[in-house]
């Protein structure tokens, strides 16, 4: 009798086993019929109680029964694990190289960056190479080489900050004093450039540059572009027509350019240049009559200054090409920020580095 009950409990738990839908079912079955209180144990728990002539085979039919029971759960297990793995790819995928959920927006380049970009853009255009250099400059680059004499007054013009007064840095650098600066504008970039290249030579130089100056126009850290043309017979004419060529593709074609006498060290003439105002269209007044604001009612917009190469620049440099006998050139620089500020009609510089994501998310 036991062992016919044994073989029908073996034939209950393959159908209970096959008929799991989870591993929960599963589960439920194996407790139902491998569990502490299941028949079988009962049985296989009792076998010393029965009759010496049964025992042997009661006890083995139900070990096999047991084991069998055992095969059957396991591999029931097996595909149901292999079933709910597959629903589960298919129900939860997650491909985390989407975008997320909302899209974060994509950010976008800095206005200061995508003028910068333009300025280039232009100059590229008309045939300049772009070149850097140095933020961390020797003073003999940044004054001595561009005609400023030791002591010579014009190096107060421009407020500095020193990083090293040195006695004994780079020899290289000729009979001026050899302290390191933070370079105050782009121009030194014009003496290595020649020390680079032979004439003729075509380069612009973007890139920070940094004085002891703050308040609304000026701030400590700010980005110039240096433009620098040498070969043979460049006059002013030439500095005027480049000069009116970027200002046009910067500011509407048809904008005018005019320049003023000014002085720097290393430009002879030198000048400052103005471009007409686009707001009033250089007439100093809005219609109806009202004072335009932008150039203050003057018609023009002061942006940077220019001038013919001194020959003495030349002189630092005679030994690579550059004879003042034979080769003239013009330079120019002037401010990104500025030219960023005139374009998209911002009131403060410093509105550009406080990194208020609210006013740079206008520029995208
Ligand atoms: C110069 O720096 C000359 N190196 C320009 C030059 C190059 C003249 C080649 C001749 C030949 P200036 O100090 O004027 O010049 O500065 C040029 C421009 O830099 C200014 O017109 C202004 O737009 C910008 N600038 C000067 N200081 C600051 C500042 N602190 N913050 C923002 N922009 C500034």
């Amino acid at each position: 009798m036991s062992v016919e009950r044994i073989g029908k409990i073996e034939e209950e738990a393959a159908a209970a086993i096959a008929g799991a839908g989870d591993t929960a079912e599963l589960e439920e079955a194996r407790v139902r019929f491998l569990g502490r209180k299941a028949e079988l144990t009962g049985i296989l728990r009792g076998i010393s109680d029965l009759d010496p002539s049964e025992r042997g085979e009661v006890g083995s039919a139900a070990n096999r029964a047991r084991e069998a029971i055992e095969a059957l759960v396991a591999g029931r297990a097996g595909e149901l694990e292999r079933e709910e793995l597959g629903r589960s790819l298919e129900t939860d995928r997650l491909d985390v190289t989407l975008p997320g959920s909302p899209p974060r927006p994509v950010g976008h380049l800095h206005p200061v960056t995508r003028t910068r970009r333009l300025i280039e853009d232009v100059l590229v255009g008309l045939g300049y190479r772009v070149v850097e250099g140095p933020e961390v400059e020797h003073d003999f680059y940044n004054f001595t080489a561009l005609n400023h004499p030791e002591g010579h007054p014009a190096r107060m013009l421009q407020d500095t900050f020193y990083v090293e007064p040195s006695e004994d840095l780079d020899p290289s650098c000729g009979s001026g004093p050899m302290d390191v600066l933070l370079r105050t504008h782009t121009s030194p970039m014009q003496v290595r450039a020649m020390e680079d290249s032979p004439p003729p030579l075509f380069v612009i130089v973007p890139g920070k540059t940094y004085r002891r100056d703050s308040d609304a126009t000026h701030s400590p850290m700010f980005h110039q572009v240096e433009g620098l043309a040498v070969g043979e017979g460049l006059t002013l004419a030439d500095l005027k027509g480049t000069l009116l060529e970027m200002l046009r593709a910067l500011f509407g074609p048809d904008r005018e350019v005019r320049m003023r006498p000014h002085f720097f060290p290393f430009t002879e003439p030198s000048v400052e240049f103005d471009v007409s105002c686009f707001r009033c269209g250089g007439q100093g007044e809005l219609e109806g009559g009202e004072r335009c604001g932008l150039c203050k009612g003057i018609g023009w917009i002061e942006l940077g200054g220019a001038g013919m190469v001194d020959p003495n620049v030349f002189g630092f440099v005679s030994e690579h090409g550059y004879d003042p006998d034979t080769v003239t050139g013009f330079a120019f620089g002037f401010g990104v920020e500025r030219i960023a500020m005139l374009r998209h009609g911002m009131g403060d510089l410093r509105f550009l580095f406080e990194n208020d994501v609210r006013m740079l998310e206008q520029f995208s």
